[in-house]
């Protein structure tokens, strides 16, 4: 594992579950938590009140392949999710379900703008992305019954709006 990527698309359980779903079999790791906010120990309760600014997030560590690797990774990060409903995801509405690249480096950055410009335009003409692409900042893992939270709780809530546009 040697390297890292942080995506915010809405309710991180069902984020968590699209890339594990789609990477099933990959060496790769998961953790949903909370970035971006400025709380120094934010916790589910109040990352929920939008208070602290903290996006439901989803990181994920790999060794890069054919299969994953960067470019790859944001354009599935654009697929399972809708990138145009400015704070908002599928019926989950506030801050914290913002549509997010938080990138690690200089590299990361030019493949998040780039692929980024290729589904606008190929996927949304018209309607504009208004998915953040920031820098990534101190990370929390959110508490341990949110992680692989759908793998616990089958029949728990999974956002709507979380499947494969293409
Ligand atoms: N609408 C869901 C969101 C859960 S998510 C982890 C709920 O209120 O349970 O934010």
């Amino acid at each position: 594992m040697t390297e890292i990527a942080t995506f915010a698309a809405g309710c991180f359980w069902g984020v968590e579950k699209a890339f594990q779903r789609f990477y099933k079999g990959e060496n790769f790791e998961t953790a949903v938590g909370y970035t971006g906010g400025s709380d120094s120990s934010p916790d589910y309760k109040k990352v929920c009140t939008g208070s602290t600014k903290h996006a439901e997030a989803l990181q994920i560590r790999y060794t890069p392949n054919e299969k994953i690797n960067y470019p790859a990774l944001v354009e599935f990060f654009y697929r399972m999710h809708d990138p145009t409903t400015l704070n908002s995801q599928g019926p989950d509405v506030g801050t914290q379900y913002r549509s997010v690249i938080f990138t690690h480096g200089a590299e990361q950055e030019r493949i998040a703008k780039q692929v980024t410009a290729e589904v606008q335009e190929k996927h949304y003409k018209g309607k504009t992305i208004v998915t953040e692409i920031v820098p990534a900042g101190e990370w929390f893992d959110a508490e341990e019954y949110h992680q692989k939270y759908l793998d616990k709780n089958p029949e728990g809530y999974e956002c709507p709006s979380h499947f494969l546009r293409w």
